[in-house]
């Protein structure tokens, strides 16, 4: 008897656990927040985008790069058997068209599998583009230099290294240094759904240089997309999972320490800052079950969030756009040019608002 009611009670503790994992697991992937659609008057879906446009990046003269393809486990593909391309659009065109950068020979198109990417201007003017790739799911940074006379990437060096083993997104900030985020999903495929389970938080955020590759941040149930204000003094992370933003400073010696964390009621990824007002700029996604699930009848949806003075008391969050994916589907970024807004997705097409 003494045992079965042990039996029992181990049942229902482990039983409560589980319940309290799953509604905790809902809870990380679902904004409880109703999402009424929210369109804005002039947009319309970019023409030569059907496979994604995970992450864009302007350059302070309007051209935007945009990178499509990404083939990620487990998430839907339009396009699985094409390799991954860089985009360019000239948002100072009447009608701004992307076009396919060229890459340079002897860089391994055929495995392309671009991600997350930053740009970098040096004191000549020159465009570095960094860009996140995984070729076999694997997780390498590539650098290239943008020749803008002949439309095309020169591709400079592949930077792999131990502590970069599952990027997501990077930060440029020399030409051959960056801040990038750690995801864990392509070394743990696995382990990033028992993380998100079990609600561990192990994934971090690396500074790179040749000279010096060091953790700087940690602790994040999913480190996502990373940026930095126009000033360079702050660093911001997207934890997707834990639906906040972490706000680090950056100091001299290129470590970071905690400023404060703004919690939203969304699942953020990418994020992108206005060079001009600072503001921050956000793709997320209403319901992350509907991306990992996909189903055509019933596709995920998108939302744009904007926020001003984050560093304040009370920044000012206001949500410029939501869709239940008739129009555009699973938003990861949004990028602000003078009053451009770029709406890039993970695997579906592209949207052009003039605001
Ligand atoms: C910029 O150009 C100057 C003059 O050509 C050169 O000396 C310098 O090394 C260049 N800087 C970089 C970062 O390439
Ligand atoms: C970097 O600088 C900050 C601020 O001055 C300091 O608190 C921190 O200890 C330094 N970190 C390292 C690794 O030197
Ligand atoms: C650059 C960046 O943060 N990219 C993220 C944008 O959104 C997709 C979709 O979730 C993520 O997979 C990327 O990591």
């Amino acid at each position: 008897m003494g045992k079965l009611l042990l039996g029992l009670a181990v049942i229902g503790i482990v039983g409560a656990l589980i319940g309290e994992r799953l509604v905790m697991f809902r809870h990380r992937l679902c904004a409880s927040r109703e999402m009424k659609p929210k369109r804005l008057p002039n947009c319309h879906l970019i023409k030569g985008i059907e496979s994604g446009s995970e992450d864009i990046d302007v350059l302070p003269n309007g051209l935007a790069f945009i990178s499509s393809g990404l083939k990620y486990p487990g998430l839907k593909s339009f396009a699985p058997d094409k390799n991954g391309q860089i985009l360019l659009m000239d948002l100072n065109e009447e009608n701004p068209h992307p076009v396919e950068l060229k890459i340079s020979r002897g860089f391994d198109m055929a495995s392309f599998n671009p991600h997350g990417i930053s740009i970098y201007t040096d004191e000549n003017d020159t465009v570095y583009l960094f860009v996140v790739n995984h070729p076999q799911y694997k997780s390498t940074v590539e650098v290239f230099k943008f020749v803008e006379d002949e439309n095309s990437l020169l591709h400079l060096k592949t930077i792999k290294h131990e502590l970069l083993s599952s990027v997501n997104d990077i930060m440029a900030v020399g030409p051959d240094s960056f801040y990038a985020t750690n995801d864990h999903y392509f070394s743990e495929s696995i382990g990033m759904l028992l993380e998100m389970f079990l609600g561990l938080s192990w994934t971090n955020v690396v500074y790179y240089s040749p000279k010096e590759v060091k953790e700087v941040a940690a602790g994040f149930y999913s480190a996502n997309g990373i940026n930095i204000s126009p000033d360079g003094k702050y660093v911001y992370v997207a934890d997707i999972l834990d639906h906040s933003i972490h706000v680090f400073e950056k100091h001299d010696n290129l470590s970071l320490t905690p400023v404060k964390v703004l919690q939203l009621d969304t699942i953020l990824d990418n994020i992108s800052v206005d060079p001009y007002t600072g503001d921050l700029w956000l793709g997320c996604h209403p319901n992350a079950a509907k991306l990992i699930f996909y189903n055509p009848e019933d596709p995920p949806g998108s939302e744009v969030l904007h926020i001003q003075n984050i560093l304040s008391d009370k920044p000012t969050v206001t949500q410029v756009y939501v869709d239940d994916g008739s129009v555009i589907q699973a938003s990861s970024v949004a990028t602000i040019y003078d009053k451009h807004l770029l709406i890039g997705t993970v695997f579906h097409r592209g949207l052009h608002c003039q605001l």
